[in-house]
Order: structure tokens, then C-alpha cells, then sequence
């Protein structure tokens, strides 16, 4: 049998070669506490009634994959520029490729080299019920802000996390000091007053208003929407750690998450009046498409 930390070692090299910026390892059955239960009681995920479904699966992982041992997470960076377009600001994470399907590719590679050394396993990537904030703190990647998000110490907020659950037994890791302190500034950054006791309350969150929401924006939420087209990026861009520090090291960014030309160049007057053609020719493949064209129009009348 293979000893543990060379598998790990194979998992890491595996996801340096695919551009992921970081690995870390938690045991799968760590105790997630009550919050994501009071979350839910308390309604704060507003219609998205799948969170309540996906709630016997995120606290117990063995629903998800039987004889589960470890969760890997990994970190892929998403571009940190500025997020304006012509139009309005689009969320940094949502500029380019679905992240879904891009990740999905990836991860399914890094299976099969687990596969090898005998692991079976689940990859996700903002795509199951899997808690992967908490796991990725879990796993010493950062820790989790008072906006609610997994800041790493040299590198900020702006990344996705992935996560991979497998039934090997692997070397793990251990969470990091946080290092909020006594900051505010995303509690006071946030245009609607979302956040709370270091989480989001999704019935107040312009990300879940421009984007998951299946009813329309109340009048306070529209009267604080300002720019915001698609997403909002409000509580991270008052994160001091997302500013570059002197002598960090530069992360490159996958070109598939840069915003094409044509949509920044694009005025909120022809936004507002694309056709079903244009909007599906404009946004195929990404994750501005999943909103449709209707919720798009919607979002950029407010504007
Ligand atoms: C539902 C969801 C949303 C909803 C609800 C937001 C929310 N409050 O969670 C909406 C649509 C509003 C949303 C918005 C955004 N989201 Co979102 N979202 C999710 C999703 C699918 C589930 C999150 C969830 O379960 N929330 C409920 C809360 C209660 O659970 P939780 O955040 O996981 O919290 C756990 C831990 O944080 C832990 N915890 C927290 N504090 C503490 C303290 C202690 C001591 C302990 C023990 C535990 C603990 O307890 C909780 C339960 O386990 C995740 C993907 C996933 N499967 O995890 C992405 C995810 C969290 N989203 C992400 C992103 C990028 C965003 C946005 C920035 C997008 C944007 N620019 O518009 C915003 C940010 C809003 C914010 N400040 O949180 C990324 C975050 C990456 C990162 N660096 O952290 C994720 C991980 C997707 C991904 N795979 O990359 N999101
Ligand atoms: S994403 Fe925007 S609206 Fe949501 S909590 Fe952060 S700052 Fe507030
Ligand atoms: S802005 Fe301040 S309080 Fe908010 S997550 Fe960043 S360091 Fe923490």
C-alpha cells in the first residue's frame, strides 16, 4: 500500500500542474458546529429551498460518498481587477468561462491519479452539498471573514474552492489563525447591510438578488443595487487583505475567466435590448447564461 503523504504529494503535484493555487487536506467527519442549521431556521436562505434539502447531506458527508475519509480542498484564482464594464460591475468570478465546467475537468483528473492508489471520490466545485467553506478551513487554506468568505493570508478572497471527498485516509491539515481582528470594513462596505455575526443573510445580499433570486428585488434592496449588473463584490473589495501586498507573489490568471471585449464594451442601452439570439451568443458557456435573459434585462433596468 502506498504511504498517505506520497498520495498527498501525487494529489498536490497533480494540482499544481492544473493551475489550482493551493491544497489543503481535512478529515471528512470534522464537527461543522450548528451554524449552517440556524442559518436555515433562521430562513436566511430566502427561496433556495435546496439548501434545505442538501442539509442531512452537508453535515453528514458520508451520504455523499460511503467510506469517506478525507476532503480535499483546493483554491483556483479568479482575476482581481477591477470588476466595471461599460454597463455596470460584474462579480470578478463571473467575468469569463463557467468556473463549474472548467473546474469539473480538472478535478476529474486529479480523481483519476486518486483512483490509482486505490481511492474512490466526489469532486465538486459550488456544485454539491458540501460545506466548503467550512472544509477549507478546515484544511488551513485561510479562514473565514467576518463577509462570511475563506481569506487566505497571502492571497485574499478572490478564488474558487473545489473540493474532492475520497475514501483515502490521508495526512491532514490544521486551521489557521483569524486574522480579522477588530476590522469591520465589509460589514460597513456591504450596500444592503447583508452581513451579520460572520455570515450573510442571502434575503439582503445583492449577490443572491442579481443572480439566484426567482422573485422581484424588494424596493430597499433595488434602492442600494447601484452598479451591481451581476453579483457583488462590495464585501471583498474593503477586505484590506485583497490588496496586493509589496513581494507577494504574483498568481497568473487562467485567460478563460477574462471578460471578453465585447461584453465590456457593451452599453447598458444594447444590454437591456439583446435579443434571446444575441443574449445566447453573448453568454454561452457562461455563468451569466444560467440567469437568463429575462433576469439580465431585469438587473440592468435597475441600473
Ligand atoms: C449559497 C451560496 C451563496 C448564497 C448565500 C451566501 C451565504 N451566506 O453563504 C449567495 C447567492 C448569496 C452567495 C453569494 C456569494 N458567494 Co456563494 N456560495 C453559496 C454556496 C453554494 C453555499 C454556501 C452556504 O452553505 N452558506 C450557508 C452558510 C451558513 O454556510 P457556509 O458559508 O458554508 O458556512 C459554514 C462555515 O463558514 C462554517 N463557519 C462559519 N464561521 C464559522 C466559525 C466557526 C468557529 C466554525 C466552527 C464554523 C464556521 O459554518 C458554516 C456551516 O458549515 C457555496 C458553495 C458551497 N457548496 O459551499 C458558495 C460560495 C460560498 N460562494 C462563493 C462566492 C465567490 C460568492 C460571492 C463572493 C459571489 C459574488 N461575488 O457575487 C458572494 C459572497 C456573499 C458572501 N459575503 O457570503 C464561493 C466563496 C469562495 C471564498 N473565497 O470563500 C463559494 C465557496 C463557491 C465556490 N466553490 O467558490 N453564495
Ligand atoms: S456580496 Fe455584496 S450585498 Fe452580499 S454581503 Fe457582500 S457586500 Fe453585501
Ligand atoms: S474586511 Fe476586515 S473584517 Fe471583513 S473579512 Fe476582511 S479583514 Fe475580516
Amino acid at each position: 500500500m502506498t504511504a498517505p503523504h506520497i498520495i498527498r504529494h501525487a494529489a498536490e503535484y497533480a494540482a499544481h500542474l492544473l493551475g489550482f493555487s493551493a491544497l489543503g487536506i481535512a478529515p471528512a467527519h470534522a464537527d461543522q458546529g450548528e451554524r449552517l442549521q440556524n442559518w436555515l431556521a433562521e430562513g436566511q436562505h430566502a427561496d433556495m429551498e435546496w439548501m434545505e434539502r442538501h442539509l442531512p447531506a452537508r453535515l453528514n458527508p458520508e451520504l455523499v460518498l460511503p467510506g469517506v475519509r478525507s476532503v480535499i480542498m483546493l483554491t483556483y484564482e479568479y482575476p482581481r481587477h477591477d470588476s466595471r464594464c461599460t454597463s455596470g460591475a460584474v462579480a470578478r468570478y463571473a467575468q469569463g468561462e463557467d468556473y463549474h465546467k472548467l473546474l469539473a475537468a480538472k478535478l476529474a483528473d486529479i480523481d483519476e491519479t486518486l483512483s490509482f492508489y486505490g481511492g474512490t471520490q466526489r469532486c465538486f466545485s459550488d456544485s454539491g452539498p458540501i460545506s466548503e467553506r467550512f472544509f477549507a478551513a478546515q484544511a488551513g487554506l485561510g479562514w473565514i471573514g467576518r463577509n462570511g468568505l475563506l481569506i487566505r493570508q497571502h492571497g485574499g478572497s478572490y478564488c474558487f474552492l473545489a473540493s474532492i471527498l475520497t475514501t483515502l485516509e490521508l495526512p491532514y491539515d490544521s486551521p489557521v489563525t483569524n486574522r480579522c481582528g477588530n476590522c469591520h470594513r465589509c460589514e460597513q462596505a456591504c450596500p444592503t447591510a447583508a452581513l451579520k455575526n460572520g455570515s450573510c443573510d442571502a434575503r439582503r445580499c445583492l449577490s443572491y438578488w442579481t443572480i439566484e433570486a426567482h422573485q422581484d428585488m424588494p424596493d430597499d434592496i433595488r434602492a442600494a443595487q447601484g452598479n451591481h449588473l451581476y453579483g457583488c463584490d462590495a464585501c471583498q473589495e474593503a477586505c484590506p487583505w485583497n490588496t496586493p501586498r509589496p513581494g507577494a507573489p504574483l498568481r497568473p490568471i487562467d485567460p478563460h475567466l477574462l471578460m471578453p471585449a465585447t461584453f465590456a464594451a457593451m452599453s447598458s442601452e444594447k444590454l437591456s435590448q439583446l435579443s434571446q439570439q444575441e443574449f445566447e451568443q453573448l453568454f454561452a458557456g457562461t455563468p451569466i447564461r444560467r440567469i437568463g435573459l429575462e433576469h439580465l434585462t431585469a438587473n440592468v433596468r435597475n441600473l
